[in-house]
């Protein structure tokens, strides 16, 4: 199993070079159906690097068909999510800092298989640092190093606690943070953040990042998976 990860991770650092595509994507939780289509729409194929930001569990109607289809693709990285962190926290029944856990039909839906679903998960890292770019779920205070970030702040933070504001309003670097988690009906472009999660399992799009060229895609969702009170 660990043979077969690293040999993997060493065919995608090859791939990075010259005229490789990087397509990142928002928080698909569970909607596979959007997914292909977002997929089929950016014309994604297996010289592509494909990078989830995590969330692809949860909340919708497919989290086992998404879990599926990611370790069925080589080509594929992630970053844990705070979903994917209530699942490996509810499969070893433990608790989380907000008390929130997996909803149960997530739950029900990766029966028979949680223990190669949580090998795979617990592979995934907090963020993946790239030259051009940053890609993780949520946030970070940017007045320190991403070694000194707390997990639960990659995978939570929306708001700095000090000033109220977006954490990102804060970001000063130069490399391209690219991060979900907090859904908004149209994706946050700043030039050196881009935010991905445009509530596709609320009835929003799923959208996705094509680097270098900077080109954003998206798809609209097929139907309103789960209820939002209030769309920023
Ligand atoms: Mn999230």
């Amino acid at each position: 199993m660990e043979l077969i990860q690293a040999a993997a991770y060493n065919n995608f650092r090859a791939m990075n070079k010259a005229g490789v595509r990087t397509i990142i994507f928002g928080d698909v939780h569970g909607c596979l159906d959007e997914l292909q289509d977002l997929l089929r729409a950016v014309r994604a194929g297996s010289q592509d690097r494909l990078i989830s930001v995590g969330d692809l569990i949860g909340k919708g109607p497919h989290s086992r068909g998404v879990l599926d289809w990611a370790m069925g693709t080589p080509n594929l990285r992630c970053v844990l999510g705070n979903h994917e962190r209530r699942f490996l926290a509810r499969k070893r029944g433990a608790e989380l800092p907000d008390g929130k856990v997996l909803d149960a039909a997530t739950w029900r839906q990766l029966r028979g298989r949680r223990e190669s679903y949580r090998r795979f998960i617990s592979s995934w890292p907090l963020w993946i640092r790239e030259n051009g770019y940053l890609v993780l779920h949520a946030g970070f205070d940017p007045r320190k190093p991403l070694l000194r970030q707390s997990a639960w702040d990659l995978i939570t933070l929306r708001r700095l606690a000090r000033t109220g504001e977006p954490w990102y309003a804060r970001y000063r670097g130069g490399r391209l943070a690219v991060f979900g988690h907090w859904s908004r009906r149209e994706p946050v472009l700043r030039q050196n953040a881009v935010g991905l999660d445009t509530g596709c399992v609320y009835g929003g799009r799923l959208t996705a990042l094509v680097l270098p060229e900077r080109r954003l895609v998206s798809v609209p969702a097929r139907k309103i998976y789960r209820r939002k009170d209030s769309w920023l």
